[in-house]
């Protein structure tokens, strides 16, 4: 069966069984006072309009049969994946492995690390730990959409112009077809946000095609009740 959704910069097809919707870093350590984000000098409370949204994919999502993928980045506790030139950034005493009050900042198994309560993974949804910004990169994302036959994905999460974006320029990279949600994506700047969505769709859909929460809903929704 095949489901058309309104996007840009033309409608987006696709067959719900060869789809995913991979949910990007919807972590505490970004969206909470306290954790990377912030550390960074990001005011937290930008990231929060995405939350709503990215809960209606998610229902329209598991209501619709889809794949369903959640990733976090973060790293080892020894940090022996995360590179000095990443680990170097930021203020001396709150950088990556440092004490914060969420645990360590970015580092996997610390509170800051996981997805916020709202968004929480689904038992036997796969969530995607990794140590860069793209959700492929030395990871087992790429083998795992193979395996399913994947070959379009619906990508919502944090923030839109780092995680967001360079997942979708290497899923580009490697075939997949990409709807981005727009209000299901968030910034800490709103300018980087709107730019980051108009690349990815200008140029005929260069990266991909965008569309918003409201129409993937709807489009997921008849599907959910057909199947
Ligand atoms: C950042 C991310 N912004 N998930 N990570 O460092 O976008």
């Amino acid at each position: 069966m095949t489901a058309v959704i309104d996007a840009d910069p033309a409608p987006f097809a696709l067959d719900p069984a060869r789809s995913a919707l991979v949910v990007i870093d919807m972590q505490r350590d970004f969206l909470e006072p306290g954790g990377f984000g912030e550390s960074l000098g990001n005011d937290v409370s930008l990231l929060a309009s995405a939350i709503g949204p990215c809960g209606a994919v998610l229902a329209g999502a598991r209501a619709a049969g889809m794949m369903v993928i959640h990733t976090r980045e973060g790293h080892r506790a020894d940090l022996s994946d995360a590179p000095p030139a990443k680990v170097e950034r930021g203020p001396p005493g709150q950088r990556i492995g440092d004490p914060g009050p969420m645990g360590r900042i970015l580092i996997r198994g610390e509170a800051g690390h996981d997805i916020i309560d709202a968004l929480a993974p689904l038992p036997g949804e796969p969530v995607i730990d990794k140590p860069g910004k793209g959700a492929f990169y030395a990871t087992e994302l790429e083998p795992m959409l193979r395996h399913r036959g994947i070959e379009a994905l619906f990508v919502a999460g944090v923030t839109t112009e780092v995680c967001v974006h360079t997942t979708v320029r290497e899923a580009n990279d490697r075939g997949f077809r990409c709807l981005v949600i727009a209000d299901a994506c968030a910034s800490y700047f709103p300018e980087f946000h709107a730019m980051a969505l108009r690349m990815i769709s200008a140029q005929g859909g260069i990266f991909g095609w965008v569309s918003d929460s409201a129409r993937v809903a709807a489009a997921l929704h008849q599907e959910g009740k057909a199947a």
